[in-house]
């Protein structure tokens, strides 16, 4: 008995049966969202809209299995399930979601929340259209590429590869057997650390040398004398958190007496 007259009182507000009633129709907000700039393959962070049944509405709703459509549905993750759960007259319901952008360029997407009626799981009909009640917010944002950015809101700055240069020997020939060999390695958006940085002598690795984080120097001598009369080519590299990896080499002759 309970239950038909508050399917019958529902159908009689949302058929619009009393002109001042259909103003508790539920609501959704925002309508739309702009989540700007997102780095491709990198879940934005979440942005929420609310469902709300107004204060003054006169029936429950039920919301229905939510939705995404639109060209890029399928980057859009709801993170909120809320399907099946009830809003009396007042409440609302928060819906978060966030989108991970599969190819640079524009993104859309349309969230969509049927509105049932709790005691029947059908949909309630909108008087104003005679369609079914759904809530809709459209979300648009722009995939842009890691790194890139070009001042798209939102977006991080570029990164780039460490500069390496070597310093000494400035020449090309050394007289010392045990020349000290001194390079300059910084990173634009990091501080390096000596685990970043790699030396290599005529291809062999060089663990010996120092790097100073306040004067971004490298620095080492040859662990055995060089030959006299020989060339040497001494590599140094630089990678930095993102796997960036700048290097510079030096070839220079030990001078015979
Ligand atoms: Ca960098």
């Amino acid at each position: 008995m309970m239950a038909t007259t508050l399917v019958a009182l529902a159908v009689a507000i949302f058929l619009g049966a009393k002109p001042a009633e259909a103003q508790t129709l539920p609501t959704i907000d925002p309508a739309t969202i702009d989540l700007g700039g997102i780095e491709v393959n990198v879940e934005s962070d979440p942005v929420s809209v609310t469902i709300t049944n107004p204060q003054g509405s006169l029936a429950d709703i039920k919301l229905g299995a939510l939705s995404l459509t639109g060209p890029n549905a399928a980057d859009f993750t709801i993170l909120t399930p809320v399907a099946g759960i009830t809003l009396a007259p007042g409440e609302s319901q928060i819906i978060e979601l966030s989108v991970t952008p599969s190819a640079t360029g524009p993104l859309s997407a349309d969230l969509n929340v049927p509105i049932l009626n709790p005691l029947t799981n059908q949909p309630i009909v909108n008087p104003l259209t005679g369609q079914p009640l759904s809530l809709t917010t459209n979300l648009t944002g722009t995939g842009v590429a890691p790194g890139g950015g070009g001042g798209t809101p939102g977006t991080p700055g570029a990164n780039t590869k460490p500069t390496v240069s070597v310093d000494k020997p400035a020449g090309d020939k050394v007289k010392k057997r045990k020349p000290t060999i001194i390079a300059t390695a910084r990173d634009a958006q990091e501080e390096l650390t000596a685990s970043d940085i790699k030396v290599f002598l005529k291809g062999k690795e060089i663990t010996s040398f120092t790097y100073d984080q306040a004067t971004d120097k490298v620095q080492f001598k040859p662990d055995k004398k060089l030959k006299r009369g020989k060339q040497y080519t001494v590599r140094i590299t630089a990678t930095d958190a993102q796997g960036l990896t700048g290097s510079a080499e030096k070839t220079f002759k030990v001078k015979k007496k």
